[in-house]
Parts: C-alpha cells; sequence; structure tokens
C-alpha cells in the first residue's frame, strides 16, 4: 500500500536531495540564486535539477517542488498542509489572523472560512456584478480620457490593472472608494497599502544578512503605514455598525457583520473583521492584476487570439447598448480559457508553501521532515514537459480546451493557480468573474498596440507582473 512504501521506517534507501553545483562552503547556494527574481531563478533551476530539489541559504534548507510527478505528492492533504512561513509571516504583521495568513491551528481560520464561504458563492456573485461593472466602466472613460487628443497615447498597463481591481475590492468588499481614476495625487490609503507591500516582498526576497542594512528605511515606515491602513478600515467598520442599513448591503464587510459562523454560533469580532478586509485588499487586488495585464500582452501579440476573442463577443453580446450581464460573463468559454492559459504561463502567486505532517518520503526515496518548509513552484510545475508537452512556453488558450483538458485527467496536479486543498483561493470566482468581464469590456472598446522594442520582463514582488508593459491605445472603430 501506498502509505507503507512512503513510511520512513520501510525506506531502503534515502538519497541527498539533488541541489546546484558549485556549492560553497558557508553560503550553500547563495551565488545561484536571483535575488530580485527569486522564482524564476528557481524555474531555471528545475530545467537542470528536476522535480525536486534543495537550495542552501547559509544556514536555512529550502526544498523546491517543480514537477508534477513530485507535486501529487505534495498536494496530498493528508501528508502535507499549508505552511506560514516568510514571506507569509511577514504578511502576518498587516493582516494576522485573517484568512490568508491565520496558522492551521488558529481557530478563526475555521471561524472565518464558514463565514465567508457563503460570501464566495454563486449567488453573493450575482450581487457584486454590477459593481464590477461600473468599476470597469469607470477605466474605460479613465483610458479614454489619456488618450483624448493623444493619439500613440500608450498606458501602462500592470498600474492601470491595479486600479481597478483595487476599486473592484474596495467597493465590493466593503463599499469604499479610492478614487482610483480621479487624476489627484494618490489616496493615503493606496500610498500606505502599496508601500506596505512592496516592503513585505523586498524585505522577504533579499538575502538575510543584508536585510537590516536595505530595510532601513522601510522598517522605520512600515508601522506607520500599518496602523493608518488599521485605522481607515477601522473607521469604515465603525461606520457601518452604526449607520448601516443591511438591506441595502451585500458587501463582503456586511456578510460579515451579519453571519455567525454556523459551526460555533459566533460572530467574528471587530479586529477579525479588520483583519480580514486587510487581507482581501492584499490577497484580492494584485492577483487579478497581474493575470489581465499578461493576458492584454499576450492579445496585443497575437491578432488570431483577439479575434476569435472578439467573434466570441459578437455572439454572447450582441447588443452593446445594454449592460452585459453576469449570466453572459459565464458564456465566454473562449475569453476564459485566455485567463486559464494566462494563469498556466503566469500564475499571480508564482509559488507557495507546503509541509509535511509528519516525517515522510517522497518518490520512494528523499526524506522530508515534518514541518521542514516546501516551496512548490508553480511557474516550473505549470510547464512541466511531461504534462504540457515541448512546447509548454507558448502561449495557446486551446489548451484548455475540454477535449485537452479532458486529455490531462491523469494530471489534475499539474495546474494549481489557486493554490490547493482546504487552503486554496476563496477569491477563485471572483477573481475568474472579473477577470474575464474586465477583458470583455476592453478589448470591445480598445485596440492595443504593443511597443515593438518591449520583451516581456516579469517583475517579481509577492505576485508578479509584466515589468513595464506599456501599449498603445486606440479607440475601437466598429462597422
Ligand atoms: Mn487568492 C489564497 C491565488 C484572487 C483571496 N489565492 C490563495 C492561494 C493562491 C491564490 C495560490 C493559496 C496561497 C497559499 O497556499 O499560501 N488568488 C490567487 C490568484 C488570484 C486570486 C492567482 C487571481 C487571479 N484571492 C483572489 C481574490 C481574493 C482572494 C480576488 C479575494 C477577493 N486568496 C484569497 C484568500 C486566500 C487566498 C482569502 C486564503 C484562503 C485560505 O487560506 O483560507
Amino acid at each position: 500500500m501506498a502509505t507503507t512504501d512512503r513510511s520512513v521506517k520501510d525506506s531502503p534507501m534515502l538519497s541527498p536531495l539533488p541541489h546546484p553545483s558549485g556549492r560553497l562552503p558557508i553560503l550553500g547556494d547563495v551565488l545561484k540564486l536571483s535575488p530580485s527574481t527569486p522564482v524564476q531563478g528557481e524555474m531555471r533551476m528545475a530545467q537542470d535539477l528536476g522535480s525536486i530539489f534543495e537550495i542552501k541559504i547559509i544556514a536555512d534548507r529550502l526544498v523546491v517542488v517543480a514537477g508534477a510527478d513530485i507535486a501529487e505528492e505534495i498536494f496530498d492533504e493528508s501528508r502535507f498542509a499549508k505552511a506560514i512561513v516568510s514571506p507569509l509571516t511577514k504578511v502576518r504583521q498587516i493582516a494576522k489572523d485573517g484568512l490568508f495568513t491565520a496558522y492551521n491551528s488558529e481557530p478563526n481560520w475555521a471561524k472565518a472560512h464558514n463565514v465567508l464561504a457563503p460570501a464566495f458563492s454563486k449567488t453573493a456573485m450575482r450581487s457584486y456584478h454590477d459593481t464590477m461593472v461600473e468599476c470597469v466602466t469607470d477605466l474605460v472613460t479613465y483610458w479614454e480620457r489619456s488618450i483624448q487628443g493623444k493619439p500613440g497615447g500608450a498606458v501602462g498597463v500592470p498600474g492601470d490593472m491595479n486600479k481597478l481591481t483595487l476599486e473592484i475590492i474596495g467597493r465590493t468588499g466593503f463599499g469604499y472608494e479610492f478614487n482610483s481614476f480621479a487624476a489627484e495625487a494618490t489616496d493615503p490609503f493606496v500610498a500606505s497599502m502599496s508601500r506596505a507591500l512592496s516592503h513585505v516582498s523586498s524585505s522577504a526576497n533579499d538575502i538575510p544578512i543584508l536585510r537590516d542594512i536595505l530595510g532601513y528605511k522601510g522598517i522605520r515606515q512600515f508601522p506607520k503605514d500599518v496602523e493608518l491602513l488599521q485605522s481607515v478600515v477601522d473607521d469604515v467598520i465603525t461606520a457601518r455598525r452604526r449607520g448601516g442599513s443591511p438591506e441595502q448591503n451585500t458587501d463582503l464587510l456586511q456578510r460579515m457583520l451579519d453571519t455567525p459562523d454556523p459551526a460555533t454560533g459566533e460572530l467574528l469580532t471587530d479586529e477579525n473583521i479588520r483583519y480580514q478586509v486587510l487581507t482581501f485588499l492584499v490577497a484580492g487586488h494584485e492577483t487579478t492584476a497581474g493575470v489581465l495585464a499578461f493576458a492584454l500582452h499576450y492579445l496585443s501579440l497575437d491578432s488570431d487570439i483577439l479575434t476569435r476573442a472578439r467573434a466570441e463577443i459578437d455572439e454572447v453580446w450582441p447588443d452593446r447598448s445594454q449592460v452585459i450581464t453576469f449570466d453572459q460573463v459565464a458564456k465566454f468559454r473562449y475569453i476564459r480559457r485566455i485567463v486559464d492559459e494566462t494563469l498556466r504561463l503566469w500564475p499571480s502567486g508564482p509559488a507557495f508553501f507546503r509541509k509535511a505532517r509528519e516525517d515522510t518520503v517522497v518518490a520512494d526515496k528523499y526524506l522530508l521532515k515534518k514541518g521542514h518548509p516546501v516551496l512548490v513552484v508553480l511557474l516550473a510545475l505549470h510547464r512541466d514537459p511531461a504534462v504540457w508537452g515541448r512546447d509548454s512556453e507558448h502561449f495557446d488558450p486551446d489548451r484548455f480546451l475540454p477535449s485537452a483538458v479532458r486529455a490531462r485527467a491523469g494530471h489534475t496536479n499539474a495546474y494549481k493557480p489557486f493554490g490547493t486543498g482546504a487552503r486554496a483561493c476563496i477569491g477563485r470566482q471572483f477573481a475568474l468573474h472579473e477577470a474575464v468581464l474586465a477583458l470583455v469590456m476592453l478589448i470591445d472598446k480598445f485596440d492595443f498596440t504593443p511597443d515593438p522594442s518591449y520583451k516581456l520582463k516579469v517583475k517579481e514582488l509577492l505576485t508578479i507582473r509584466p515589468d513595464g508593459l506599456e501599449l498603445t491605445l486606440t479607440h475601437r472603430t466598429r462597422l
């Protein structure tokens, strides 16, 4: 039986994990790391080292999983679970025991999961649709204004996608407008949020010894930013408690205030609701923004794909004088495949951590100790040639045709853009709805011309985005 085969005692021959060549006595593999793009570095290492390997960073040993065969074992919830290690421990300074950063053992995880699951049901999603449409419409107006009288006007795509998704989660989440599309100075909340997130991710990516030196300025600013974030959110919660009219509010905040945990009968505390709101802002905006930016990059380069997408718009949403409906969004099968394929090549959360529940042996020969962190590199897993073929680097939405998905039925563990198991993404349907909706509305209104000299360069913070991507917009002329 499989479990016996894998138990530590019965393994006749344990092997050391493969590691990069040229390992140094004290530094280990430090010189092989890519400090500003660590996950892309690990993706490249996997090409030589295979499905599982180890990187030694001074005293730390990071186990990296990059292939579908090993991932299959690591995703087995009876043997492995989500691990909260850096950078997530750093994100905890903002979001504490909010859903994304709670330890598996913290009671608030299960409680908030129970309370919030219905807030991401299909019925709930329907109630966010109009607000999402309103936000995309605001972006369209913002873009129209920005290119008016400026033929050849280019827009910064990742930044504008961030504005859009922050506005969407702010308005659907807790009825808060960040005024992202107003020309004036950045909202202080947004400024603190982006500074805090980049502090967290830069101090997570760098090499331990340099952290204290390089992070000095950030270390003083960070607590101030966190305090501002918390006080704004607390004010929103207090205001809602005082003046809220529940029948009009179906947003995430109102649901958290009103819904008791079915298991304990208890409501979430105001303090915990604060951390959930911050969690949704952290986990729910840059991720979807990244997918949208990468998708627009590919659409700007491939006119065949764009033509098919627009043909689908004509078919599913023929009368554009009518606002697009919730049910229409679900019918965009081809545009959904564009999103799926974008999340394959560039999963916006490019890696996540697991840990063994007990000492265990994987691939019949590698011992993983209880609790030792294992990094699953989706960037590599999603390109594993054993599953995705020799052309796995090539962007092709047809990989997600139902027939193609069926043909991969034996490899369901080779595609996990939303994570896995109990701690998988709660916002998956929300993100997919918003991404498909935004792509439909944007490619319907605009043509996107790439800068011929732009070569895709991927920036890593906690999430990934196409670095410096600018596209020239022109109003689409239709007959
Ligand atoms: Mn999201 C967890 C990817 C959009 C809220 N999300 C995760 C995980 C991945 C992920 C991967 C698991 C991380 C881990 O194992 O450590 N999320 C995405 C991607 C998108 C995304 C690729 C967009 C595309 N996520 C969203 C949106 C929201 C959201 C939108 C909220 C509205 N995600 C979460 C929360 C968790 C999570 C909350 C933590 C769930 C839990 O642990 O219970």
